[in-house]
């Protein structure tokens, strides 16, 4: 069998490209958090989709493809509602894209960066792609004009967030839902892994993007909404203060350089590409 990108690479060649920005936009879309559908019913509804979690326009070509890392563990129900409402969300833009669901087999601490690490790297074994989207699952953008690309810079797309009464929580703020170009991510050396369980690697980043002269964008407030979906708040972790200020120091040594982790599973399913992995427990 033929990978499922060949054909619509090849065919692409002879299309014009796409417009900058697609003709679909509408604004301000509707979120739908019950009743939640079954993987059948999104099979049914997303038919259109190619094995993977993957589409691209069929009659021009995007020049960009993107990469949307979902991090995951045990959130069935919000990945459902995720998938549902990004296919038709991401189609609209008419972009080129893929999703990733990075799911952590291994029991412990939660390691959100690791899993957006290996994203990057497994992704890029796959297809040539030019940029990431980094998504917590229980986001949903509220409006189509947030648009699923990487421009020049670091850009930080959750800025405001329903749960955060649709607010910036601080200026340096990087969690949620971030694009970043692919050269840059291998430039700030990915994420650090040595963050365990709820918070501040996202503040580490931060950190990165300043370190290498780089500046963190972002949308206007009024485009840039999310609804959160509701879920038992997650562990922090104790040493994040510390762990976030020895980092400093670390940025070139900890990160896609320092990865070890062991891919058990990976399966192109029709709504995504899942890759199970299990991590080195920390020290
Ligand atoms: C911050 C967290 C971020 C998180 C935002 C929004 C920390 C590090 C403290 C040194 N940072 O407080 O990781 O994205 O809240 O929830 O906890």
């Amino acid at each position: 069998a033929t990978s499922m990108y060949s054909e619509n690479d090849i065919i692409s060649t002879n299309r014009p490209s796409c417009p900058d920005i697609s003709q679909y936009l509408y604004g301000k879309v509707h979120i739908s958090k019950h009743p939640v559908p079954s993987v059948q019913t999104l099979q049914h509804r997303f038919a259109w989709l190619r094995a993977g979690g993957h589409w691209s326009p069929l009659n021009c070509t995007v020049n960009k493809k993107v990469a949307i890392v979902i991090p995951f563990r045990c959130r069935a129900e919000h990945l459902l509602l995720f998938l549902q409402h990004m296919h038709p969300f991401l189609k609209k833009q008419q972009l080129d894209y893929t999703i990733f669901v990075l799911e952590q087999d291994n029991k412990g601490p939660f390691n959100r960066a690791s899993l957006m690490n290996i994203g990057y790297i497994e992704a890029l074994k796959l297809r040539k792609f030019d940029c990431f989207i980094f998504h917590d699952v229980d986001l949903l953008p509220e409006d189509d004009r947030n648009l699923y690309t990487c421009p020049e810079q670091p850009r930080h797309m959750s800025v405001a967030v329903d749960m955060f009464s649709y607010k910036l929580p601080y200026p340096a703020i990087f969690g949620g839902v971030s694009a970043i170009s692919t050269e840059h991510f291998k430039l700030l050396n990915g994420f650090s892994n040595s963050f365990w369980g709820w918070g501040g690697e996202d503040d580490d980043m931060s950190n990165r993007i300043r370190h290498h002269h780089l500046y963190i964008s972002r949308y206007p407030i009024a485009i840039a909404r999310y609804t959160m979906l509701r879920h038992r708040k997650d562990s922090p972790n104790p040493h994040r203060f510390n762990v976030l200020k020895k980092g400093q120091k670390l940025f070139d040594r900890d990160g896609l350089n320092s990865l070890t982790y062991e891919v058990l599973m990976e399966k192109e399913t029709l709504l995504y590409t899942w890759i199970l992995v299990k991590l080195k427990p920390p020290p």
